[in-house]
């Protein structure tokens, strides 16, 4: 899996060369090249950017400057790979785990990141971009949402993490994670639930299904209604009510 960055702020993407992304990185598992948009800039002071036509506060990013640099990326892509590319925008379709998912499934992915008010919409429109949003909030600019996408979507690549670590954990299949506990047994006179120390498989497997459903009932409800129930799940969520 290669990313492709596109950004006038290249020195922010140090922090994802690190823990476990930088170890993949080394073990050829992961590419991950930041392309500064300025470097396509032809003016002598190497402007990027531009006052929005019909006035208005801040400044854009010209077209021209992200179209070339664009190119550029899309010159050094295998013509047969599979690409996606995304624009990471308040406008986009919120982020969640299947779509991750489908983004783990492509070869290549583009990410255009905007600065400042965005970018001219001519740029946009020609490079056709699925727009993003990590969350109703407004960033200074598109590099963190960029950087959360690498980390979700890399986790999915093959031996990047333990694969069991995508299979069990929240959000995959809609239901929160149940607590966990490891030594001491006794913390600030609070023992560990005796279930856990009891070896008995059939009983652990069942309490952390309940603890799951619990703790999703109580805190992210909605999950409930895309999660993949069985009919002891729904008996057990009846009597809560
Ligand atoms: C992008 C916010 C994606 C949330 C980009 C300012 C952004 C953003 N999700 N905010 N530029």
């Amino acid at each position: 899996m290669k990313f492709d960055v596109l950004t006038l702020f290249p020195e922010m993407f140090e922090p994802i060369k690190q823990s476990i992304l930088g170890k993949a990185i080394e073990n050829n598992l992961l590419e991950i090249d930041i392309t500064n948009i300025r470097d396509f800039s032809t003016d002598k002071h190497l402007k990027v950017d531009d006052t929005p036509y019909g006035g208005g506060a801040g400044m854009l990013i010209k077209p021209d400057v992200v179209y070339d640099a664009y190119n550029h990326v899309l010159q050094g892509i295998n013509k047969t790979a599979k690409i996606k590319k995304i624009y990471l925008t308040p406008q986009g379709k919120k982020l969640n785990q299947a779509m991750v998912k489908e983004f783990a499934s492509f070869d290549n992915i583009i990410l255009l990141c905007g600065h400042y008010e965005g970018i001219d919409q001519r740029v946009i429109d020609i490079i056709d971009p699925e727009e993003v949003s990590i969350g109703d909030y407004v960033l200074t600019g598109g590099e963190i949402p960029a950087m959360v996408l690498i980390d979700s979507i890399a986790r999915y690549v093959p031996n990047v993490i333990k694969e069991e670590s995508t299979q069990e954990e929240s959000f995959s299949n809609n239901l929160l994670e149940y607590p966990q506990y490891t030594r001491p047994e006794i913390f600030m006179d609070m023992k560990v639930p005796e279930v856990l120390l009891s070896g008995h498989h059939k009983n652990i497997e069942l309490w952390r299904r309940e603890q799951s459903l619990l703790n999703t009932y109580y805190k992210r409800p909605e999950l409930l209604e895309n999660a993949n129930l069985t009919e002891e799940d729904k008996k057990f969520l009846e009597k809560l009510k």
